[in-house]
């Protein structure tokens, strides 16, 4: 049978739509095991569980379920309750299911009960309950069967946040989906029901946390009138198990605490911080802790007074212990007056620190050692500082990657940096298992994505970009997913689970990721984007006053050929890997050709493992992106008796702006490279309709985000 196609949809619901199963026996097969739920407790999350349970149920079965008391377990019941809330019959079936979870894991499994089977949500605490129940919901938007179940589950990494880069006036730096969504003039009075929706969206995943604000803080965040609306929205949050954290401005002491100096060694400075946090916590006794970017990008920092970073982080760790909480420092810095690789900056800032810092402190590494790029190979910290935390810094948003119009499944790219491999400890010391501490075994870990979330109805300005909001919080929960089974359930529970729908379109999402890279920045091209706001190309841009912001920086183009060359004859950035990284790396034989011009500066006649130059590769490659465009053009076509007409159609428009972008990338990189190898282009190439100087005249003076 043809899957109906589903009521108007603008997208709100992202991946919690609870679509009516129109499959008889599927949906009979649920009925028949949930005749009844049955909360057990009643604190403010098994509330929300409750009410979750209702609202995926009723839609997805179409008919009330009723619900009951622990009084009247009958037949088929679906029971859910923390340990503690459980009696000895159901505790004594559950084995000791309790030892193989953490406080945030959940038990799913079917016991029998007065000879019936009954299906128990529990774990250690309400929220891995509410987590439980979000998973076993799953299990229906899928399609999978309910009987028998034994799932055991619990999150690898311990917090697991978005940051908004949102600014108090709701612009959102980097943000492409409208403004911000925290209405701060008319918090804490007004509590808009997105708030909810937001909450519940960021339980279903697993994420735990969000910083509020953006990295380039406001102090005023920090005063007592915004630290009552910061209070309303941790009311809101809290029974879905989601924390607030703040960034906070270095030199918040001087800007709202009248003091002359932000010095982390001055008496007074630390005695602020000590009372302004004694004062988050009076109103908010969960605060997560604060996240800070110093001494980067004109951001203040302890360097002002000529301290490290060490003194600054530590400074706000002391303030915070008491209370738990923690500090999540940047290593996002590099320095318009160090005239070495950008690439090598934040290693050789922080690595020598290693175990400085204080245990309530972890180190925020980007993915990749520039800057959030359509393909950057892992960042070198990574392989080093055994005795600091480090955390993941993912971007959700699309900065570099065509922003919210180009349709780029970024899961593909957080699971390739996730299993790459360190060698910190010798083979098989992949990032995950650093970013899950079970390589130092280390307690305190986490994992951030900068949201790609604003007030657009459908979140994320682009239906299919919800994907990776969702495939971050997965692989925050556990970053050994791959990205294939993140497609396959987020395609089933946001549009249909008809095979002739979520095969093509899986395939096209698992292929988006490396088109984005064909037609950007193909074969370790990278940060050619056009300046500032980082909207199309740019790699002629040669003229901004730090030399690190321009595009000619990375690329090095000449008559010769084109690349970095950062081996031992270059800036020697490879030495900040493991020696059998490094040396992988360093060799022109086995660095991988993706990765080859981050590398290495190679000759516009460099003979490719295919036999090709390099010249005739890196235009194939352009080409190639631009038709994998096509394709994914051609299978949402195919979508369309499965899709809303609302989102087909937005999607659809999308797509076709992101192909007639992916050849402006196309004409644009290739006629300028053109200019340093005098060759011409190979057969398959199209030829650009326009001049190199028609593209260099293109100007976004509003291009958002920026
Ligand atoms: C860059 C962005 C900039 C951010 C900065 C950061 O261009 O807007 O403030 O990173 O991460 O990617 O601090």
């Amino acid at each position: 049978m043809v899957c109906i196609k589903s009521f108007a949809n603008d997208g709100y619901k992202l991946w919690l739509q609870y679509n009516h199963i129109q499959d008889k026996q599927i949906r009979t097969s649920y009925q028949s095991n949930i005749k009844r739920i049955i909360p057990f407790g009643n604190s403010e999350t098994i509330k929300v569980a409750l009410k979750e349970l209702e609202l995926g149920l009723n839609g997805m079965l179409g008919s009330k379920v009723l619900s009951g008391t622990k009084n009247n377990i009958e037949s088929n019941s679906l029971m859910f309750g923390s340990e503690s809330s459980l009696n000895e019959i159901v505790k004594n079936q559950l084995g000791n299911a309790f030892n193989e979870i953490n406080d945030e894991g959940f038990v799913i499994k079917t016991i029998s009960i007065k000879g019936k089977n009954q299906i128990i949500i529990t774990g250690k605490n309400d929220v891995g309950v509410l987590y439980g129940v979000f998973k076993f919901l799953r299990l229906l938007q899928t399609h999978q069967s309910i009987e028998n179940l034994n799932i055991i589950d619990a999150p690898k990494i311990k917090v697991r946040v978005l940051n908004h880069w949102d600014n108090l006036d709701r612009t959102v730096e980097r943000g492409y989906a409208g403004f911000s969504i925290w209405d701060w003039h008319r918090l804490p009075d007004y509590i808009d029901s997105r708030y909810r929706d937001y909450a519940r969206a960021n339980a279903s995943i697993g994420i735990n946390g969000t910083v509020l604000n953006n990295v380039n803080a406001n102090a005023l965040i920090l005063t007592p009138q915004y630290l009552e609306k910061v209070e309303a929205l941790a009311n809101v949050f809290r029974p879905y198990g989601i924390k607030v954290y703040l960034t906070t401005r270095f030199s918040a002491p001087i800007e709202i605490g009248g003091l002359e100096t932000a010095d982390p060694y001055d008496a007074e400075v630390i005695a602020w911080w000590k009372n302004k946090v004694k004062e988050i916590y009076s109103k908010i006794p969960d605060f997560g802790g604060f996240l800070v970017k110093a001494n980067s990008e004109g951001q203040p920092g302890p360097q002002n007074y000529g301290r490290n970073h060490v003194d600054g982080a530590n400074m706000l760790a002391d303030a915070l212990t008491p209370f738990g909480g923690v500090v999540m420092w940047r290593a996002f810095v590099y320095s318009e007056h160090d005239i070495t690789d950008r690439a090598k900056q934040a290693y050789s800032e922080f690595v020598p620190y290693d175990g400085q810092f204080k245990d309530n402190v972890i180190i925020q590494v980007k993915n990749g050692a520039i800057d959030f790029q359509p393909r950057e190979p892992f960042h070198p910290m990574f392989g080093t500082m055994p005795k600091t935390p480090l955390m993941m810094e993912f971007q959700i948003t699309q900065e570099y990657l065509g922003q919210s119009t180009h349709t780029v499944f970024l899961p593909k790219l957080y699971e390739e940096v996730l299993q790459s491999d360190t060698y910190k400890k010798g083979k098989g010391s992949t990032v995950a298992k650093i970013i899950d501490g079970s390589l130092d075994n280390k307690v305190l870990t986490g994992i951030a994505g900068v949201s790609n979330i604003g007030n657009d109805i459908n979140w994320t300005g682009n239906p299919m970009l919800q994907a990776n909001w969702y495939g971050f919080g997965r692989l925050a929960w556990n970053p050994y997913l791959s990205s294939e089974e993140i497609a396959d359930e987020w395609l089933r529970s946001t549009f249909s689970n008809d095979e002739k729908f979520v095969k093509p379109v899986k395939d096209m999402l698992l292929s988006s990721r490396e088109a984005v890279v064909n037609y950007m920045t193909p074969l370790g091209l990278h940060h050619i984007m056009d300046t500032g706001h980082h909207y199309g190309p740019g790699p002629w841009v040669s003229d901004l006053s730090r030399p690190e912001w321009n595009p000619v920086y990375y690329h090095k183009a000449d008559s010769l050929g084109v690349g970095f060359d950062r081996t031992p004859s270059g800036s020697n950035a490879t030495a900040q890997y493991a020696p059998q990284v490094a040396s992988k790396f360093n060799n022109l034989e086995t660095c991988p050709e993706e990765d080859l011009l981050w590398f290495h500066h190679v000759s516009w006649d460099f003979k490719l493992k295919n036999g090709k130059t390099l010249w005739d590769g890196m235009a194939l490659k352009y080409q190639e992106g631009v038709d994998q465009v096509a394709s994914m053009i051609s299978i949402w076509e195919e979508a369309k008796p499965y899709v809303d007409e609302e989102r087909f159609s937005d999607v659809y428009m999308l797509l076709n702006i992101q192909h007639k972008e992916a050849k402006w990338w196309r004409d644009a990189c290739l006629l300028y490279f053109q200019e340093f190898s005098q060759k011409s282009l190979p057969v398959g190439v199209e030829k650009s309709t326009q001049t190199l100087d028609y593209f260099k005249s293109l100007k976004f003076t509003f291009a958002p985000g920026n």
